[in-house]
């Protein structure tokens, strides 16, 4: 699986992780990276999420920036060139991924340049990087967690202004308009994130309906179909510095040897 890799350089880390990363990092610039199948959305990052529960842990990618993630994940990046030298991961910190929660940071390409780091309960350790970029308007998880979080937000433990960033249109399509994902929760009766088998179908339609009749609103290529635009907005980000090419190795790999 072919993925964009987005660095969203932290801003200001939550007080829970204040102290212990900042010694932790001495000089370095720190990214939460997040792994992504849509990069023409990115213009609509509302926020980024953690599972709560996980260990992520802080790497030294080169001299000068270190990346938060899971250790898989930066297992498979040291493997891919991503960090030097080839093949070493070097820890800096270990952290859990609740006190994350609350860290501001830049969100690249997005309308809203700055959002915070919240709660998700469905983020897998097994997939991508642990961090997931949040797109409210197209993906249906997202619109869902986001909701979860705007109603019970004390139960989440997070500060509302947290949760705050509508929304945005980026993509248009013509059977379900410009704000796909909460237009698919509604019509699938989705109430919750805990909702899985309705939100796999959601994402499903999502994908499908994003990617052959989606048409750009917003950014460089706005008026290109999502088909055209989605490579160039990668090569854009990479350009920029702010994104790179991720790979997530196939399961069956690792028993090909046999
Ligand atoms: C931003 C985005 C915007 C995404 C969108 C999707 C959509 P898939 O399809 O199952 O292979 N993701 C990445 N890592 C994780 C994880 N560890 N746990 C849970 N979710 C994760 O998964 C790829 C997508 O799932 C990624 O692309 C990421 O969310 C999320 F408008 O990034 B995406 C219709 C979907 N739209």
């Amino acid at each position: 699986q072919e993925y964009t890799g987005v660095k969203m350089e932290v801003l200001e880390w939550s007080s829970a992780a204040k102290a212990m990363i900042e010694a932790a990092v001495g000089a370095r610039k720190v990214f939460l990276v997040a792994a992504t199948l849509r990069p023409e959305t990115m213009y609509g990052q509302t926020n980024c999420f953690v599972g709560p529960a996980l260990k992520y842990g802080v790497f030294a990618i080169n001299e000068t920036e270190a990346y938060v993630c899971t250790y898989r994940a930066a297992r498979n990046m040291a493997f891919q060139g991503i960090s030097t030298p080839r093949g070493h991961v070097e820890q800096l910190a270990e952290i859990e991924g609740s006190s994350i929660v609350g860290t501001k940071i830049k969100a690249p390409f997005a309308i809203n340049p700055e959002v915070y780091v919240l709660p998700m309960d469905n983020v897998l350790a097994t997939k991508g990087t642990g961090v997931v970029t949040s797109v409210p308007s197209d993906s249906p998880d997202d619109y869902a967690t986001l909701i979860d979080l705007r109603k019970k937000a004390d139960f989440y433990k997070i500060d509302p202004k947290w949760a705050a960033i509508d929304p945005v249109p980026v993509v248009d399509t013509p059977t379900y308009g410009n704000l796909i994902a909460p237009a698919l929760v509604q019509q699938l009766k989705i109430q919750s994130q805990k909702d899985i088998k309705q939100l796999a179908e959601a994402k499903e339609i999502a994908y499908k309906e994003g990617f052959y009749s989606g048409t750009m609103l917003v950014g460089e290529f706005k008026g290109e179909s999502v088909q055209e635009a989605k490579p160039k907005v990668r090569a854009s980000m990479i350009e920029h510095g702010v994104a790179f090419a991720y790979a997530e190795p196939e399961g069956l790999v690792i028993s090909r040897s046999s």
